[in-house]
């Protein structure tokens, strides 16, 4: 969602020339699929069978989860597929169990889940495989066994090594920090803050910057405004907080915005542009990254259908077509990764939208 177009000029094929191969491969796909039966979810080989594919984020209602929902429903609108989502209001461990419950019963052919917890969800997505559903986790994984494939949006580890040299250039690489997750199982956040601390522990120029503790905001509005409070009141040397959570991010900024520590305490991590802006305006924020997420639901979608067609089964090596995308290509442990991370500052934050 840059205010750019990265499609190169003269690349797009008339619709007429799509038309024309999509009749093709349709007229190729179903010679070859001959007799060999359409059950639900089980790969007939006819990449333009139409799908229904469901969602089920961390949590609605949070705005994160709203844009990387978006991409998923314009691509699902673009490809002719049913999309829905549906989900808990809050991001405990097993709050998602009963709607892939529900799901299984309505025997909907891809759940696509950020999960709150890595095994929480294992056995009911499970029941939803052996009834013919195919399985892939997005921004936070489940246990491996439990998914077909994982749409991550960064590379993990360059998750936490660019939070920490955020926080790390902005402190001289001196001084207390603090983490401030969203909830204590989540896979996304717990991955990259391990980066952190391993990057910690063994990059010597960061072997004065201590780590003094890590709290959670649940990704809840409130719960992170008063995480944030209590930790300055607890460590009143903290030189930094990090936020790998654009909900404990926009709290922690609103709190630090109008209390003495704006413009001292350094605060990083991952954040919406449009929720960040005024607060790098005013001085509260410096520096924080993200990535844009309606990618991530726009390549969900289309490695949905080459899963259900059968024309990937999420192995390494595995490539699909995405829209706009372009291709992308399956790597280690069953993962899509679907770009690198951006750092915002005063300098570029208006030239994104979401
Ligand atoms: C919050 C959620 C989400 C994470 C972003 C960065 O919105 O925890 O899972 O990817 O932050």
């Amino acid at each position: 969602m840059k205010l750019s177009n990265h499609t190169p000029r003269g690349s797009a094929p008339s619709a007429r020339k799509i038309l024309v191969t999509a009749i093709a491969a349709t007229a190729a796909l179903g010679l070859l699929a001959g007799c060999a039966g359409t059950s639900s979810g089980g790969g007939s080989g006819d990449a333009n069978k139409k799908i229904s594919i469901a969602f089920v984020p961390k949590q609605l209602n949070n705005p994160y989860t709203d844009v990387e929902l978006g991409g998923g429903e314009k691509a699902a609108k673009a490809t002719g597929d049913t999309y829905s989502v549906v989900g808990p209001n809050t991001a405990s461990a097993s709050s998602q169990v009963s709607y892939i419950n529900t799901l299984t019963q309505k025997h909907t052919d891809v759940i696509a889940i950020a999960a709150n917890d890595p095994n929480a969800v294992c056995s009911a997505l499970n029941q939803a495989k052996a009834g013919g559903a195919k399985i892939i986790t997005f921004d936070s994984d489940t246990a491996k066994s439990c998914r077909s494939l994982f749409i991550n949006q960064v590379v993990a580890k360059d998750v936490g090594l660019v939070e920490l040299k955020q926080m790390a250039e902005q402190i001289n690489y001196e001084g207390d920090i603090a983490i401030l997750s969203a909830t204590a199982n989540a896979t996304n956040q717990n991955a990259w803050i391990k980066y952190m601390k391993d990057e910690l522990a063994s990059n010597s120029k960061y072997s004065k910057i201590k780590l003094v503790t890590t709290v959670y905001g649940n990704d809840d509005d409130t719960t992170s405004f008063q995480a944030a409070q209590g930790l300055l009141q607890s460590y009143p040397n903290l030189k930094g907080i990090i936020s790998p959570t654009t909900v404990g991010i926009a709290a922690t900024a609103r709190y630090l915005s109008t209390s003495s520590y704006k413009g001292k305490v350094v605060l990083t991590g991952l954040g919406l542009p449009n929720q960040m802006r005024k607060y790098v305006k005013d001085g509260t924020v410096k520096e924080f990254a993200l990535w844009d997420p309606s990618k991530i639901g726009t390549a969900t979608v289309y490695a949905a259908k080459a899963l259900v067609a059968g024309t990937i089964t999420g192995k390494e090596g595995d490539s699909f077509k995405a829209g706009e995308l372009g291709t992308l290509k399956v790597g280690a442990d069953n993962t899509v990764i679907v770009g690198p991370p951006t750092e915002f500052t005063s300098a570029n934050i208006d030239d994104y939208d979401f």
